[in-house]
């Protein structure tokens, strides 16, 4: 297994800092980018393995929507262990789809994996017992979100559950502030710097909308789903469970 090479994309001062895509040069620091810059992603990862033990249904689909590397993919693999299910993995990122596919084939996990490259707003979701939406939704424009859940929950069986992880905005601005700082504060405990902090969140400005956890759960209601709980919580970062 070879080390994950050190996120340092932002460390040198950019003159006009570009908007943020996942690009060959992000595939190829991902792992350590995203470790560093998610509060809880490693414990959302091993949650999701434990969620498709107990949601995955034999002769049915388990869907990660904007898979980059697979972690999630992975995740769901180890978990579903034997019950005959197939992930659908999709990414419109080509470097990261080519780096996912390296790494499903390092792995021991015997569930089949289809990785799809398209763009999750054109994917048909059939058979689903469960999908994963790990911090995917905050980069489709605002009014795409509510479309894609709907097709998510009528793909979906019933008993079967949808995962949503997000970046997540406050209305009262000194929780938005404090939650803005936490998360600062804990890529600096990463070891970035400000510079590389500050940059980064130039780049992602246009790019990734975070929005409040009532307004995602008002969305999921709206989608169809019967209930919505958020599960995990880390400064402003969620991953919410909804259920059809
Ligand atoms: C993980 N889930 O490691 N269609 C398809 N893919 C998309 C789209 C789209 N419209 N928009 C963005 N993506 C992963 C982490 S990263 C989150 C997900 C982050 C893809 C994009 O190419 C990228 O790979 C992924 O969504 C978002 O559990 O980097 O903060």
């Amino acid at each position: 297994m070879t080390t994950p090479s050190r996120d340092t994309l932002y460390a040198v001062p950019i003159t006009a800092v570009a908007d943020f895509c996942f690009d060959e040069k992000v595939a190829e620091v991902f792992p350590d980018m995203i470790q560093r810059s998610v509060p809880g992603y490693g414990t959302i990862l091993s949650a999701i393995s434990l969620l498709a033990t107990r949601f995955a249904q034999p002769d049915s689909h388990c869907y990660d929507l904007g898979c980059s590397l697979g972690g999630a993919s992975l995740a769901l693999r180890h978990g579903i262990g034997q019950t005959p299910c197939r992930i659908i993995a999709v990414d419109n990122s080509p470097a990261m789809l080519r780096r996912c596919q390296s790494l499903i084939a390092r792995d021991d996990g015997t569930a089949p994996i289809d990785l799809i490259c398209a763009d999750i707003r054109d994917i048909t979701v059939v058979d689903a017992s469960l999908v994963v939406l790990n911090f995917t939704l905050q980069f489709l424009p605002p009014p795409d979100r509510l479309p894609l859940l709907r097709r998510v929950y009528r793909g979906l069986k019933p008993g079967s559950a949808l995962i949503l992880s997000e970046k997540l905005a406050f209305t009262d601005s000194r929780q938005q502030a404090l939650h803005i700082d936490m998360h600062h504060a804990f890529k600096r405990a990463q070891g970035y710097s400000d510079l590389e902090i500050s940059q980064k969140r130039s780049a992602l400005e246009n790019v990734m909308i975070p929005e409040t956890l009532e307004l995602h759960r008002a969305r999921l209601t709206e989608a169809g789903f019967a209930s919505s709980e958020t599960w995990f919580q880390y400064f402003n970062f969620a991953s919410l469970i909804a259920l059809k």
